[in-house]
């Protein structure tokens, strides 16, 4: 597929620096080369060339790049000029661009139409963008796994096993005369159960390389008083959350993104949890509880001075969501020592003990080892073959071909359904194709590379 118009973008970001790259991409590429570099520069060699204004005067003068279609990034004709690195040579020269007949590039163009001509998958395509942001070197080698293609070759392994399930099951359908019942084929439950672990190796890889990207969300929650604040204050790095020794000082959810090594985190501060309270404060609790049944790890903070034995967790567990991880913190360290307090060890009834941590949020004492802990909550360190950069929509998409395979074998186990069975096998193949973007709607592709700088 090509397209009609050229673009034409500042590749590298604005601002001073060594080079200042601009890209052209589209059919009118080569006649643009033609007039702003004087002549069409021999294909993939760099070439020291001036470049001219409309009176011929010099705008700049460095290396010219064509890359021929369909042998370049957007599998379109693409000029790249390489000026000296100052914001105004950069713009005379998308200027220039621009009187000849480009028009300029929307964000994540270029990306967007290596996508249309086959270059790159949509997985791929959004890899581009996460290498790009990056925060740390495991997010960056994610995403550079995805780009190269192994996130793709994945979701791939797992469209063939959906796709062979479903030849098998629909021949069984079409010729219900044959001898043998293809769908009582012991062998056939032990490839839905086959399926299973593979879609679950996939999302394990997926769920770390979604929080590379997007963050775990971390909330604390405990007692009033028990030092929630004094915690977030500790992890952000600086006062963010007002901390007192009257009980009930937080109301609001208070929310702040911070990087261990470079990982992301959103940490949320939450109200103490009692009865009692005004109605602020009752508003406060339920807000916090909100956001404790959507966290992906509950810090429970309790004050070790007056409950060394984590009765305030006793108390509060059975109205924690079950599905949610708690980690127990310990804190104010400091006082129980001096106290001479003995700190439980974990020894919960009733449930093997969350694991749990001493710290004080007064001294710093134990911020380190909850800094590991956090990043292990990540998971990063135990996944085999390291993770794939990923997002949500992958996650989702994902779960959602599960699900539906999950459905596929009850269907055949309990029902023997052949046509509902083959029915839930291509939904998953849809969802499985909505990832690499076989399937994904105009309305999806314009947001999802609106989320791209402009010149990638
Ligand atoms: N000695 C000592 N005091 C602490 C520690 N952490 C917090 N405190 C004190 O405990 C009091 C309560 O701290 P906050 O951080 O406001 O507690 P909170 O859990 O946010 O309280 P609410 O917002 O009321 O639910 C303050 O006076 C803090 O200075 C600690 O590790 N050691
Ligand atoms: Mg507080």
């Amino acid at each position: 597929m090509t397209h009609l118009d050229t673009i034409v973008a500042a590749a590298t970001p604005p601002g001073r620096g060594g080079i200042g790259v601009v890209r052209i991409s589209g059919p009118k590429a080569p006649e643009l080369a033609a007039v702003l570099v004087g002549e069409l520069p021999q294909p993939r060699h760099a070439t020291l060339a001036r470049f001219l204004d409309g009176q011929g005067e010099v705008i700049d003068s460095g290396l010219a790049l064509f890359f021929p279609a369909p042998h370049s990034y957007t599998g379109e004709h693409v000029l790249e000029l390489h000026g000296h690195g100052g914001p105004l040579v950069v713009e005379a020269l998308v200027a220039r661009a621009l009187e000849l007949g480009a028009r300029r590039a929307r964000p994540g163009e270029f990306t967007q139409r290596a996508f249309l001509n086959d270059k790159l998958d949509l997985a791929q395509a959004e890899a581009v963008a996460d290498l790009i942001d990056a925060g740390s070197q495991e997010a960056a080698r994610a995403a550079m796994r995805s780009l190269r293609g192994e996130f793709s070759a994945m979701v791939r392994g797992l469209t063939e096993a959906v796709i062979e399930l479903r030849t098998h099951v629909e021949a069984a359908i079409d010729f219900p005369e044959e001898e043998i019942d293809f769908l009582d084929d012991a062998a056939l439950t032990g490839r839905f159960a086959a399926l299973q672990e593979h879609f679950a190796a996939v999302l394990a890889s997926t769920r770390v390389g979604r929080l590379l990207h997007e963050g775990l969300t971390v909330v604390i929650a405990g007692r009033p008083n028990a030092g929630k604040s004094s915690l977030l204050n500790r992890l952000a790095g600086y006062d963010a959350a007002i901390v007192t020794d009257i009980p009930g000082t937080t109301r609001d959810v208070l929310r702040e993104r911070i990087a261990i090594d470079g990982m992301p985190l959103h940490v949320l501060d939450t109200a103490g949890l009692r009865e009692g309270g005004d109605r602020i404060e009752a508003e406060g609790i339920r807000r916090a509880a909100a956001e404790i049944a959507r966290a992906e790890r509950v810090l429970f903070v309790i004050d070790a001075a007056v409950d060394p034995q984590g009765a305030a967790y006793e108390e509060a567990r059975t109205r924690l969501p079950p599905e949610v991880p708690v980690t127990l913190i310990f804190n104010k360290c400091d006082l129980a020592v001096a106290q001479g307090a003995k700190i439980a060890t974990g020894d919960f009834p009733h449930q093997a003990a969350p694991p749990h941590l001493r710290l004080s949020a007064l001294t710093g004492a134990g911020l380190p080892e909850l800094r590991a802990h956090l990043k292990d909550c990540m998971g990063y360190q135990t996944l085999e073959g390291g993770a794939i950069s990923a997002r949500r929509r992958h996650l989702e998409a994902l779960e959602r071909a599960r699900r539906c395979t999950q459905e596929a074998a009850r269907q055949l186990l309990e029902r023997r359904a052949g046509e509902l069975v083959a029915e839930e096998l291509r939904g998953a193949q849809q969802a499985l194709a909505e990832i690499t973007g076989e399937f994904t709607s105009e309305d999806l592709l314009g947001r999802i590379f609106a989320g791209f700088c402009i010149g990638k």
